[in-house]
Order: structure tokens, then sequence, then C-alpha cells
């Protein structure tokens, strides 16, 4: 089946993660989202790609490539972002049979989609606990009756989750008018596919929609620690533990030099080149990336991903966080339920807090308001280049954008 993956959205409520890097090429346990999306759609029986590009095209055509895991793939630009319907319009030449269409930043199942791509139409479905946040799915005995976009008194608990299988002829429903919020949608073009065939709902045992900072680090929590690692050595050798057994030998890259004096438990991959000094402690499930430094005495615990190249200081301890490539965590700091974006540099002694003193969940601006993350640990959102001075705090919620710096002991309060 051709499957379409919509990757050309702004991903503006990523804030500054997404300034100077696509949405879909966010991390997630070592691979880019749309990366993950691919995979999961060629597991399922995808046998050509097309990819609906816009902001940031280039860079998500050289991650993808022409060809993925033996796929060709295509690309089609979305000339600017006026919604899904017409980022499908967009890949509309391609087009000539029966066809999936998949969000390029959501987190899906190869089982779920090899279901969807079973049969034409269907529409992939999500039971959820706030439906009134999502385009509810109406449905007699399977066939879908009606759409409803963030109802107040939601009629199910099955939502879209942004996966149709489609006949070739529907490229034809696609010149749907403009919504309430000035994007042609495909929302509303399953209207029309419900007004003219029985389209019928696949329910997906997972999914994960990646649109807030928050999102990023569910993703990671549910995919870490992500493929095992593939470096070979020098000689083409598979990869090795240590002699006492205590790492999963194949989760570690042959060249990583990991210390003696260094505990390892739980689910970690170790990429080529990577240096885990002394005294470090790493509780899974963590990846840490190609060339990227831990320690001495680090201790580096929770869903966590160290990008590529990353330095992680002496003594630092790090939860449940995203450090993008090229990051740098000086000595005696912490951070906690953070993402922190390519080269980020944090100042010795800076504190990222993830805890409020009232217990409450911790909010975030998203796009100029304050929307609760819905959790009781989050800690700060730091734009490319961030660079903070030695002790600074900074308070659960707080977003920094791309370039900001503080000063020496600073204590952050409010987004900058
Ligand atoms: P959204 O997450 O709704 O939009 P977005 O990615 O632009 O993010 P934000 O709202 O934060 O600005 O998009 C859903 C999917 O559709 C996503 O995979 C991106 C894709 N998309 C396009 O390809 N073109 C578009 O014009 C839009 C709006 C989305």
């Amino acid at each position: 089946m051709q499957v379409v993956i919509l990757a050309a959205g702004r991903g503006t409520r990523m804030g500054p993660l997404t300034e100077s890097m696509p949405k879909p090429l966010l991390p997630v346990a070592g691979q880019p989202l749309v990366g993950g999306v691919a995979d999961a759609a060629v597991t399922a029986g995808a046998d050509e790609l097309v990819v609906t590009v816009g902001f940031g095209g280039e860079q998500i055509r050289e991650a993808i490539g022409d060809e993925y895991r033996g796929v060709p793939v295509q690309y089609a630009e979305q000339q600017a972002q006026r919604g899904t319907a017409d980022a499908l319009a967009a890949a509309a030449d391609a087009i000539d049979d029966d066809f999936a269409v998949l969000n390029g930043d959501s987190i899906y199942e190869p089982a779920d989609l090899a279901a969807l791509f079973g049969s034409v139409p269907q529409v992939g479905a999500v039971r959820v606990d706030n439906p009134s946040e999502y385009g509810v799915l109406e449905t007699d005995d399977g066939v879908v009756t009606a759409v409803r976009e963030k109802p107040d008194n939601p009629q199910s608990n099955l939502v879209n989750a942004g996966a149709y299988s489609l006949p070739a002829d529907a490229v034809e429903l696609l010149d749907v008018p403009e919504s309430e919020r000035g994007e042609y949608e495909l929302t509303d073009v399953l209207e029309r596919l419900i007004e003219r065939d029985r389209l019928r709902a696949t329910v997906f045992e997972t999914w994960l929609d990646v649109g807030r900072p928050w999102e990023l680090l569910a993703a990671n929590e549910r995919r870490l620690p992500g493929p095992a690692a593939t470096a070979a050595t020098p000689d083409g050798g598979a990869v090795v533990g240590d002699e006492q057994g205590r790492h999963a030998p194949e989760l570690i890259a042959a060249d990583a030099e990991i210390h003696p004096d260094a505990t390892i438990r739980g689910d970690v991959v170790i990429e080529s080149g990577v240096s885990v000094g002394p005294g470090v402690v790493i509780e899974g499930p963590t990846r840490l990336q190609a060339g990227s430094s831990v320690g001495p005495n680090a201790y580096v615990r929770g869903a966590t991903l160290v990008g590529e190249n990353a330095h992680v200081g002496h003594a630092v301890e790090i939860k449940n966080s995203v450090l993008m490539a090229d990051t740098s965590v000086g000595h005696l700091s912490y951070i906690g339920d953070s993402v922190l974006a390519r080269g980020v540099n944090l100042g010795a002694g800076t504190n990222i807090a993830n805890l409020r003193h009232d217990d409450e969940p911790v909010a975030l601006t998203v796009k100029g308001d304050r929307v609760s993350t819905g959790r009781r640990k989050f800690g700060a959102v730091l734009g490319p280049n961030v660079a903070t001075g030695i002790q600074t705090g900074i308070n659960p919620g707080v977003t920094l954008s791309a370039g900001a710096r503080t000063d020496p002991g600073e204590i952050v309060r409010r987004d900058r």
C-alpha cells in the first residue's frame, strides 16, 4: 500500500524546539519522530512512501532519503501550512491506488497500522479519557456515522488518531471549504467519505500525538531505549558487553568506553564512541547516542535520551529528560523531566526544578496560553543554544527561547 506521511506542519506548539528544526525531526529514542512513523509503516507493509514536506523539508529529505528500508520514498512539497487536506492534496499526483495517510508526528504501532492497511476505507481510532480535546468519532457497529471536533458533550471516548486508509479516488474529495481555524482539514474530508462510503473505525492499541514539549517526553518514555546499538567494531564484529555481564551485550556498541566502575542497570543502549566514566550510575531506559560522554560520578535515570556528542559532566543528575545533540551539562547540575534543544550549555550547578510546592500539575506556555502538562513533575524547555551562568535555578514550567542567557546565580521564574 502507498503511504502518505504528512510532515509539512510548522510545529508552533513545540515553541523554541521547532524554531530551526521541523517537528518531524525531533528525537525519539535515537531516531527522528518521522523515522519512527516510516518504520512502523514499512513494518506494517507499506510498499511506497510519499512524504509531504514544507518547513525544514530539506532536513527531512536528508534524514529519510530516497529509499527507506528498501521502500522507495517520494516527496511532495506543500507551499504553505494550509491544513492536512491541503497537505494531502499536495501529494495527490503521486497517488495511483488505495493509500493510507499518517501524521509525521505521531507514535504508531506496526500492528495497528497493519490493521489499518488491511481494508479501505478506515480511520484509526483510539480510546481516551478526555475526548473533548479531540475529534470524536461516533460509530454504529464499527461504522463511523459522524466526526465531531472537540465537542462539549462527547458521545463516545473514541477519537480520531489522524490515520486513514482510503480509496485512490478519495483525492477527489479534498477540495473542502476552509474550517473555522482557517485550514483545509482532513476531518472535513471524512465527513464527505461518511456520506459516500461505509467508513469503518479500526481501534488502535497505542497512539501518541506529539504536539507539545511534554508529549515529546511521553514519546521517549514509550520508545526508549530504542533499537539496539548497531555500530560495528573496526573489524566488523558484533557489539559486546562487559565481562561481568552487567550490561546487555547487544545494546552496547563495541567501541564504547565503559569504565569498569560504572554501573548500568535496566534497558540501556550505548552507541558508538560513547564514554562512560568511573562512578557513573545509569538506570534505564536510557540511550546514550554516538559520541556522547557521561561522568565521572554522574547519575542518569528514568527515560532519558542523551543526544549525539552531548556531554554530561561530573556529578550531574539527569532524570527523565531529552538532551539533544551537542548539549553540555556542567558539573553538579540537576536536570529533571526537561527537554534541552541542540547546543544548550548549562553552567556548573544549574538546577532545573521539576515539582511545585503546591503539588499542582506543572503548566507550560503553549502559543501564548498557560496549559497544564498534566504532569506533577515537569521541568523546563530550553531552546537551541541556551546558555546558563553557574548556579542558575530554573523553575518548573519555564521555557527559554533560542539563545537565551542567564546570569550566574540567577533564579529564572518566567519564560524569556
Ligand atoms: P498539527 O500537529 O495539527 O500541526 P503542526 O504540525 O503544524 O503543529 P502546530 O499546530 O504546533 O503548529 O498537524 C498534524 C499533522 O499534519 C502533522 O503531522 C503535520 C501535518 N500538517 C501538514 O503536513 N501540513 C499542514 O498544513 C498542517 C497544518 C499539518
